[in-house]
């Protein structure tokens, strides 16, 4: 008796599907395309559980599809530049290169054992200078269009990295995404990507996005921040300057009593008098070095401090201070505010603070006196002490205001985006470099397309984390200009990774073009993305950078498509069971506890026990490699499947894990053992009734199968549905029966997108020649989930007295007329009147008799 041996099996069939080439994308143009994409990891050097629960439901997907008959495009990549692999330089005296080449190679082999069927083929490595050559060449066409240029700006310095961060690289507490160091504010001339030119655009084309959840849609929209406004000028008294103001609010402006500019504000130092010079400079200062987070935080007091100059306000006259203050973020809007205490909550604070005035010019409808302000009055009301505009709405206020504003020359309708432009330049070594020359007479000029790529260096020191070890390579940095033949210098910062990881999806349509990013009639084939699988921590930045370069190399020409990816699912975490000491706060490795009696094995106080992400510092991980050495890929598989819905959270539980084990096993043995010399032919024979019902089991969990996986993907239930039909075959009474072979091919074909090793092998020994893989979905015989007899339940003034089989979707008349020909009917009918009868098709017949 043969035993069901995964660790055996699975590597044999992974050797013979690599050599038969079985994952290779087809070439097959008149087949419809499907392109089914896990986000691509960074090269740690070993796979979590997250990256496993990735990868299984994006192969799931590419194997269903093959067999619904697609040609399938689902291909791997290495993220493979950024931070990491030059700090392991710097630790441990590794060329970056090499450490993340070996870390490739590592996770690649344990991709490889997870049975992915993965074309690599098409496999790409964003620090590879096959790849990295045309992340410049793109770059140089965001050049040309003019959409990257540098700038000064006052910027994130990350002081443990010593690099410049995005500003979605920092947190709400105002630290690095990725060292955690507190990020101080600086200022230095920085590349940008000019992504505010597609602020509506990417606003706007969410609206396409049918297959992506709500609830990233709604975090984009967030991000780009749309505001509808106005944009005012208040003339500087004794200056030829105006400051000018983005609102929201320009139904306000008769209560604006004073103006506050950033203290950032090139017009800051103008308007300060003499006596006020010391104090605001002081202010500024120490405004300095607050991150924008802290300068906006919603529970912290407002600071600010009068300039000493005034302004006028254009609409009514009057002469109002001019203050600075630390919540007014120079990088938004025109860095400048109106103050409006009166009608917005944080002016209301401000004021009160700073003793400054307070002019009501909004009411309630029904409120003429609103007597003194307890808290702003944000509410749409009636003007009032707004001229001609008293008694207008707050709302039609807005338009006539800006209407009256541009007739006098005091301003316009705007509209103004949260989103900022994208900082992209970064101070570090492991990075595709920008590839342009500073030209002292030339200016910035592109490297040639000939002289591309510009080729990281690979003799470099790296002595403590310094700045970026390519500024002190002179023969590097020094060149001739390509333009006039000059001395020059490149360029030594490099690209933000989020570039490489831009346009890596394109490139899987053409991975190999020595020539070219992609050639245009490949990407518009496989282009966009039919599913895109991976984590929700990528629902803003990567994604929003993927779609502003889709839309920039389509106004490029470069390929014809709006949005990149069609529809998008973000998997849930891997939880690992956690134990906390709630005292010391100290987790405690799992292997230290016994989950029956959780104690610190130090003190012995009881622990406690919860479900929380994995990862390293709170010990609660599960390492994929043991798994897959104990059960195996196949089970492993399954249990991510069958744990939960993929874009819920998972709890790793070892007894589900064992479970899966188990069922799998069961599988195993029904297949073995089922010998089909014994089917005896029934050809032209009518069903029996045990026949029928296993054929209705067979072709229920077809069609529950195929239907879990359409839409919504719910692989969980999809998993029972095959257990369900493991069971009945097991019920069967028919085992000899051409229904019997039916289904046990049935269930070999369906685990087969689930448990693809185990699928194959079985599927050998039922004595196939050609791969499980390569057959078709099996479709529902409709004919097969008839049911033709259903039970009928007789009641007596509602009480149950027995039941009877009938044909099934008889009418209301005929079931009747069967329910009072039975015995029941006859027994507790007799003699008596039958009042009413009711009838519920396909359920019951009820008999209302006179009493
Ligand atoms: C006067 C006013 C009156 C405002 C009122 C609001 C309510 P959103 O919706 O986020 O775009 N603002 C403009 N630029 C700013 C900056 N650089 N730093 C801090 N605050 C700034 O918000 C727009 C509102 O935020 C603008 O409308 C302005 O205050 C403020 F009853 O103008 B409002
Ligand atoms: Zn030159």
């Amino acid at each position: 008796e043969s035993r069901y041996n995964a660790t055996e099996i699975e590597p044999k069939w992974q050797k013979t599907w690599a050599e038969s080439e079985t994952d290779r994308t087809p070439e097959t143009p008149n087949k419809s395309k499907y392109y089914a994409l896990s986000m691509f990891p960074y090269p740690s050097g070993s796979l979590h559980m997250g990256h496993v629960r990735n990868y299984v439901i994006t192969d799931v997907i590419a194997r269903l599809k093959r067999m619904q008959g697609y040609r399938v495009l689902h291909p791997m990549g290495w993220d493979a530049f950024g931070l990491p692999a030059e700090n392991a330089a710097i630790d441990r005296g590794v060329p970056p290169a090499q450490w993340t080449y070996q870390n490739i190679a590592q996770m690649r082999s344990q991709l490889q054992q997870l049975g992915l069927s993965i074309d690599w083929e098409r496999e790409v490595a964003t620090c590879s200078p096959d790849y990295y050559h045309w992340t410049q060449w793109l770059f140089l066409q965001f050049f040309q269009a003019g959409l990257a240029y540098q700038r000064e700006a006052a910027v994130n310095w990350d002081p443990i990295d010593q690099t410049v961060l995005a500003n979605e690289q920092v947190d709400s507490e105002g630290r690095s995404w990725r060292s955690g160091a507190k990020v101080e504010r600086k200022l230095l001339k920085q590349w940008f990507f000019k992504i505010t030119d597609y602020a509506e655009q990417l606003l706007n084309d969410l609206d396409k996005l049918t297959g992506w959840p709500d609830r990233v849609k709604l975090m984009q929209a967030n991000w780009i921040g749309k505001s509808v406004g106005a944009y005012l000028e208040f003339p500087i008294i004794g200056m030829d300057e105006k400051i000018g103001v983005f609102t929201t609010r320009p139904d306000t402006v008769y209560g604006v009593t004073y103006v506050v500019l950033a203290p950032e504000h090139p017009l800051t130092p103008q308007v300060t008098t003499s006596d006020r010079k010391e104090a605001v400079e002081a202010f500024i200062k120490e405004v300095k070095n607050e991150s924008e987070i802290e300068r906006t935080a919603e529970d912290k007091p407002k600071r600010g401090i009068l300039t000493g100059g005034k302004a006028i306000n254009p609409f009514n006259g009057s002469e109002i201070p001019i203050l600075i203050a630390d919540y007014v973020l120079y990088e938004y809007g025109t860095g400048a505010v109106m103050g409006v205490p009166a009608h917005d909550t944080r002016d209301f604070k401000f004021a009160k603070e700073n003793n400054l005035p307070i002019q009501v010019v909004i009411v309630p409808e029904k409120t003429n006196d609103p007597g003194e302000l307890q808290n702003a009055y944000i509410e749409p009301g009636i003007m009032v002490n707004s001229g001609q505009f008293d008694g207008t709405s707050s709302e039609t206020g807005k338009t006539k205001i800006i209407e009256y504003a541009e007739a006098k020359g005091y301003g316009k309708a705007r509209i103004q985006y949260r989103l900022r432009d994208w900082l992209i330049s970064r101070q570090r070594y492991w990075g595709c470099p920008i590839p342009v020359i500073h030209c002292p007479s030339c200016g910035t000029v592109p490297v040639p397309d000939a002289d591309l790529p510009v080729q990281l260096p690979e003799q470099v020191e790296f002595s403590g984390r310094g700045p970026s070890p390519l500024a002190k390579l002179s023969d590097w940095v020094n060149v001739p200009c390509p333009s006039c033949g000059e001395p020059a210098k490149r360029e030594t910062d490099t690209m933000d990774t989020f570039i490489d990881s831009s346009w890596y999806f394109l490139r899987y349509s053409d991975a190999k073009n020595p020539d070219s990013a992609f050639a245009k009639d490949k990407v518009n084939d496989w282009m966009p993305v039919d599913q895109y699988v991976g984590g929700i921590e990528h629902a803003i930045l990567h994604l929003l950078y993927s779609r502003f370069f889709t839309k920039v190399l389509r106004d490029r020409g470069l390929l014809d498509f709006d949005e990149p990816f069609q529809r998008l699912l973000t998997q849930g975490m891997v939880q690992g069971i956690t134990y906390k000491n709630p005292t010391t706060g100290k987790y405690i490795p799992s292997a230290e506890v016994n989950p029956e009696d959780p104690k610190d094995p130090e003190t012995s106080e009881a622990l406690s026990v919860f479900y929380e992400k994995m990862s390293k510092s709170k010990y609660n991980g599960v390492d994929p490699q043991q798994v897959l050495a104990k059960y195996g890929a196949d089970t492993a598989r399954m249990f991510i499947l069958f744990k939960a819905p993929p874009e819920k959270d998972l709890e790793w539980d070892d007894a589900d894990v064992e479970g899966q084990f188990r069922f799998l096993n069961r599988v195993w043995t029904q297949v073995t053992e089922y010998n089909s010399s014994q089917t005896t032919s029934s050809e032209n024979k009518e069903l029996t009734k045990a026949e029928k019902d296993l054929r209705r089991a067979i072709h229920t969990a077809i069609k529950e199968v195929s239907e879990d996986l359409e839409g919504e993907y719910q692989f969980n239930t999809a998993v029972s549905e095959l257990m369900k039909l493991s069971n009945a075959l097991k019920e069967a009474s028919c085992k000899d029966s051409p229904v019997y072979h039916e289904g046990i091919e049935a269930l070999v074909i369906l685990l087969a997108p689930f448990a693809p090793h185990l699928a194959e092998e079985l599927w050998q020994q039922l004595g196939h020649t050609d791969s499980v893989h390569h057959q078709s979905w099996l479709k529902v015989d409709s004919n097969a989930l008839v049911v033709d007899e259903i039970t009928l339940v007789i009641q007596i003034m509602g009480k149950t007295r027995g039941t009877i089989q009938v044909p099934a979707n008889l009418n209301k008349a005929e079931l009747e007329t069967y329910a009072l020909q039975s015995e029941m009917a006859q027994r507790y009918l007799e003699g008596k009147e039958v009042k009413k009868v009711i009838v519920v098709p396909n359920k019951l017949v009820n008999f209302v008799v006179a009493k």
